[in-house]
Formats: structure tokens, sequence, C-alpha cells
């Protein structure tokens, strides 16, 4: 059998340029998953781990969803939530509309949901503020919203929660800014409360991804 390590003449060129780049390749890709699989932090012995990917295909007992105050459904994650997830998942929302929040859920606050047909047994459905230059409150309220959704999976008895960057898609916060509020509110939640055992970041492209992985050591080794 050929050789492919032995260089013998300029017939095997293009094979040997092939081989390089295919382990080129194989060492790049795994590199790439030891780093997204590296990127996993303990608070109070809750593991937090932030990935690439999308929230509807997500295997926690929750996925939290960038709703409107409508609770009615919308586009981004509402909408792929809504489509994956089906009725029943709208169905619950107008019952809450009906008899909890008339007049819509206020920006901040969360309710649950079943998840329907997706893989996470339930959806916690949160509003995020909408960007308005940082000076309208918009801090808080998106920390709320954070606060809050943890707040309910453990009333709940829940294990494990996924969120996506709420609010930094139609809403308009900044990356950067939305990714230190979610993980500091998220830090100091799990240092007062233990009864969580994951928290999933799920971003939906390598650029959120590789902000929320900055901000994570930072905020995490702090
Ligand atoms: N999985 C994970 N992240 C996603 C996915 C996904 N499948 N799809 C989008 N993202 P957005 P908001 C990212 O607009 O800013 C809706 O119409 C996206 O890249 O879903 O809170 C609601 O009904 C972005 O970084 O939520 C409201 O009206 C982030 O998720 C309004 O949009 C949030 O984007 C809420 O806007």
């Amino acid at each position: 059998m050929e050789n492919l390590f032995i260089w013998d003449g300029p017939a095997s060129r293009k094979k040997k340029i092939w081989l390089r780049y295919a382990i080129f390749l194989t060492l790049a890709l795994q590199l790439n998953y030891l780093g997204d699989a590296l990127m996993e932090f303990k608070i109070n012995n809750v593991k937090v781990r932030i990935i690439r990917g999308d929230i509807t295909e997500q295997e926690t007992d929750a996925i939290v969803n960038a709703a409107n105050r409508s609770l009615m459904g919308g586009g981004g994650v509402d909408g792929a939530i809504h489509r994956k997830g089906g009725p029943k998942i709208l169905e619950e929302c107008k019952k809450i509309r009906e008899t909890q929040w008339p007049n819509g859920l206020p920006t901040g606050k969360a309710v649950i949901t079943t998840g329907g047909n997706l893989k996470a047994k339930y959806v916690i459905h949160t509003v995020g503020p909408i960007w308005r230059g940082g000076k309208h409150g918009e801090q808080e309220l998106l920390a709320d919203a954070y606060w809050n959704s943890l707040k309910l999976a453990v009333s709940k008895g829940l294990k494990t929660i996924a969120f996506p960057a709420i609010s930094t898609g139609a809403y308009g916060y900044p990356m950067e800014e939305a990714a230190e509020i979610a993980l500091r509110t998220t830090k100091k939640f799990l240092e007062e409360e233990d009864k969580l055992e994951e928290v999933v970041f799920v971003l939906f492209t390598d650029s959120a991804l590789r902000i929320y992985e900055r901000k994570a050591k930072e905020i995490f080794a702090e």
C-alpha cells in the first residue's frame, strides 16, 4: 500500500497537500469543540455553560422565551419556540392573559407554560426591555427578566434552564451590555440560591458567543 507519509516525488504532492489540509481541519475542529466544551463554570456548585446553538433544541427542564407583553408570539426566538412547540404553548399563554395578566406581561416579569412538542418540558416567557439608549431603566429591567425567570424555575422545582440573549434581537439591546447583565444577574442569583443544577446560555451567532465567553471569564473569575 502506498505510504502517504513518505515523500515519493511530485506525483504525490497533491495527495500530501490534501492530507495536511485534512489533519489541519480535524485539529481545528477538535480545538473549536474543546474550546466550546471548556466554557463551563461552577457557581455555588451550579454548572453554568455557554454554548452556540438553537434555544429550541435544548433539553433543559425549561427554556426561556424572549417574548413580548402580548404573549401571543412574534419573530426571533419567540416565533421559533411557538413554531416548534406547537399550539399548546399559545393556548396556555392565552389563559395566562385571561387570568393573571389581562393587560399583558409587564417588562421584566416571567410566566411559565408547557414546552409542548419541544424537548424542554417548560417554556418560561419573559419580556426584556426595548433598548432606548440605556437611560430608561433598561439595565434593571433586563436584570429583572433574568432574575424572575430563574426564580420561577426554582419555585417550580426545575433543575436546568437555558436562556437566549434576551432583548438583543428585535429589541436592539447591545450584546456587550446585555451579556454583562445576563451573567452578573445569574452569578448573583446562584450565589444566593443553589437549588438549580445547570444554567445554559445559548447564543445564536459566533460573535455573540465570543462576547459571552469573554465576559464570563471576567465576571465569573471575580
Ligand atoms: N436560538 C437562540 N437564539 C436565537 C434564536 C434561536 N433559535 N433565534 C434568534 N436568536 P429576539 P428580543 C437570538 O429578537 O430582542 C420577538 O418578535 C437573536 O440573534 O428573538 O428580546 C418577540 O415577540 C438575538 O441575539 O428577542 C418580541 O416582540 C436574541 O436571540 C421581540 O422579538 C434575541 O432576539 C423580542 O425581542
